[in-house]
């Protein structure tokens, strides 16, 4: 049934202008003119515009603005990321879900996107505003083979992904705040969360969780994040923007990344980090769990661990914080 519907939407993209009759359609896909029927009738549930006229056929006029495995997959080019993607129309937080997915063994480079977050998670038990529609809020399952002091590089490898996306998409610069924000204009856009699973000596599998405000509101957005949080399409002066070919293009950039750092190493990741890093060359604060360090950012270490150096000249490495600038 579900292959229905996959053809019949394959159907109503290839032939954008011309009506197609129901007879035609239930000749070409093999079925009733029933089940055509009520596969349009779902469509059209779903959010689809499907005009009916008479003697002359159906044509599809209008897509929901939801974002839809056919959709994302139309075109996407990855062997791996978004080739499998389990959709919600809401769920307290799409990491939960992934993280029971990976222990079922499902395969790398599986997707779980939500239209809406009820629970949205940052760092440290904070919360990620995750606003209907608006966003693009998932979380990838990762199984790299590498000793789990190298997840922290997958957040960098990702904020890198995320910016050449949104920049090759859009046209919008970005910078990135270690180690997971990815600011425009100095407001966050984007937040990452990485965990894991692991044994003593080898990654298990890791869930890359990606907040992406896209079309979101300045009123969607609660007052205290309004002057620090800002949408893709606040800073394109309100236009709205397709979550689905941004979606497609951040899986192309975020798998073609992921095989150079397998075979080649974070060295090259670890350079894009810096030129698109604002908190390099700065003097900054890093709120960790036991305390402030002030100093200048020298730059990340091969680990993608920070390093700050202190007025006296010495060296602190931080795994952890939140950095002012
Ligand atoms: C992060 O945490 O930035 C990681 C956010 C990861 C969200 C994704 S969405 C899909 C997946 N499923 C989840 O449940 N989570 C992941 P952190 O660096 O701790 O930043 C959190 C802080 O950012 C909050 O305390 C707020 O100040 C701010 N914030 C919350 N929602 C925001 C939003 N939509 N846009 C910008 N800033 C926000």
């Amino acid at each position: 049934p579900s292959s229905i519907r996959e053809e019949l939407l394959a159907v109503f993209n290839n032939e954008k202008e011309t009506y197609i009759s129901g007879q035609m359609l239930s000749e070409k896909l093999n079925c009733t003119r029933t089940a055509i029927w009520k596969h349009i009738e779902e469509l059209r549930n779903e959010g689809y515009v499907i005009e009916a006229v008479q003697k002359r056929g159906y044509r599809m006029t209008g897509r929901p603005d939801k974002l839809s495995s056919d959709v994302v997959k139309r075109n996407l080019t990855t062997n791996k990321i978004g080739q499998n993607i389990h959709f919600y129309e809401t769920t307290p937080s799409t990491q939960r879900i992934a993280h029971l997915l990976a222990q079922q063994g499902k395969p790398e480079g599986t997707v779980v996107f939500a239209e809406e977050q009820t629970e949205g998670k940052g760092r440290l038990d904070r919360s990620w505003h995750s606003p209907v529609g608006a966003g693009i809020w998932m979380s990838i399952i990762l199984r790299p083979n590498l000793p789990p002091q190298h997840a922290p590089q997958l957040t960098l490898l990702a904020a890198v992904a995320i910016v050449r996306a949104i920049e090759s998409e859009l046209n919008i610069t970005c910078e990135i705040k270690w180690p997971n924000d990815i600011l425009i204009n100095g407001k966050k856009a984007v937040g990452i969360l990485t965990e894991l699973h692991a044994e003593a000596d080898r990654i298990n599998s890791v869930i890359v969780g990606i907040g992406i405000n896209v079309n979101t509101t300045k009123e969607e957005f609660p007052s205290e994040l309004q002057h620090l949080a800002t949408s893709l399409s606040l800073e394109k002066g309100g236009d709205k923007i397709d979550r689905a070919s941004l979606a497609r293009v951040i899986f192309e950039s975020l798998e073609e990344m992921y095989e150079k750092y397998l075979e080649h190493g974070f060295t090259f990741i670890k350079l894009l980090w810096e030129s698109y890093s604002v908190s390099i060359g700065k003097q900054i604060i890093a709120r960790t769990i036991s305390g402030e360090i002030r100093g200048y950012a020298r730059g990340i270490t091969d680990e993608g661990v920070l390093m700050i150096e202190e007025s006296d000249g010495k060296i602190q490495y931080i795994h952890s914080a939140d950095i002012e600038l």
